[in-house]
């Protein structure tokens, strides 16, 4: 884990958000009925706001707010319903918390009421490829962006994924989708990357990419992995949803390793201690 980037920092909205060697821990907040590991947990606002303060005060960096699940099989939410259920939430925790806030949508709609309400980053899982007015909320509200590579759409993204190299593949869409990106007037220092673990992506594919994040980071943004959770640790382990967060921690710890900056988890206090420990061990003289 090297200390080369503790000087660097992400722009998000008004906020220059510092990025440490050691990763920021990004923690999930899922407004929906039907998320993979927490739907139906928080779609009440009185709760996913607790949820929200009990994130921070587990050290979360930054809080991602969603209102659609993206995971394998799931159908678009309209953006209507998505505010619907993520404004009252990103209102109320910009009152009373201090970090900064991600809205995961692909709508621009979405993305532009949630900036209005008080987020600072926006977390598009299509990369500026759903919704072709996104790209200019970003560059006139100079939030930060997460760029996320996808091979399909949720829907059918795990039916047959396949890559010639799933790593160079993956890094060749990433260096595109960022030119794309600073081309539409969004600042480098704006965009981070994501390999979208578990988004058309095979076991094989996943730990490949995890492997070798260190070839993503070398494009130059910081590079955010969520790990968390995911079907490829119970490939690995056998274990149901809720119970992969020792395999969540064993995934971050090997791509901080490797370069991330930022991981995207649901259980904060964990993995910062997790990282703490491994990095401390690693400065060890
Ligand atoms: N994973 C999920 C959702 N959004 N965004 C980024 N940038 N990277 C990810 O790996 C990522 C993401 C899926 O996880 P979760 O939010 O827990 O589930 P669901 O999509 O079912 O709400």
């Amino acid at each position: 884990m090297s200390d080369s980037i503790a000087n660097a920092w992400l722009v998000a909205h008004g906020r220059d958000i510092p990025l440490r060697a050691g990763a920021l821990v990004m923690a999930v907040l899922n407004i929906t009925p039907d998320s993979f590991s927490d739907g139906g947990m928080f779609l009440d606002p009185g709760a996913a706001v607790a949820q929200g303060e009990l994130l921070v005060r587990d050290g979360a960096d930054i809080l991602d707010i969603g209102g659609e699940s993206t995971r394998p099989g799931s159908h678009p939410v309209p953006p209507a319903e998505q505010i619907r259920r993520v404004l009252p939430v990103i209102a109320q925790l910009r009152d009373r918390t201090n970090v900064p806030i991600s809205i995961d949508t692909r709508s621009a709609q979405v993305a532009e009421a949630a900036i209005e309400a008080g987020a600072h980053i926006v977390n598009d899982i299509s990369a500026l490829r759903c919704d072709e007015a996104l790209a200019d909320v970003v560059a006139q509200r100079r939030a930060g962006l997460v760029l996320m590579h996808m091979q399909g759409s949720p829907e059918t993204m795990q039916t047959d994924p396949h890559y010639d190299d799933v790593v160079a593949d993956v890094r060749g869409f990433l260096a595109e989708r960022a030119g794309f990106a600073m081309s539409a007037g969004i600042g480098r220092q704006q965009i981070v990357l994501d390999p979208g673990i578990g988004f058309g992506k095979r076991l094989d594919h996943n730990l490949r990419l995890m492997r070798h994040v260190d070839r993503l980071a070398e494009l130059g943004f910081p590079v955010l992995v969520g790990p968390s959770r995911k079907r490829f640790i119970g490939e690995l382990s056998g274990a149901p949803a809720n119970e992969r967060l020792p395999g969540t921690v064993a995934a971050c710890l090997a791509v901080v390793a490797r370069g991330a900056q930022i991981v995207r988890v649901h259980n904060p206090a964990t993995v910062r201690q997790a990282i703490a420990v491994a990095r401390a061990i690693e400065n060890a003289t």
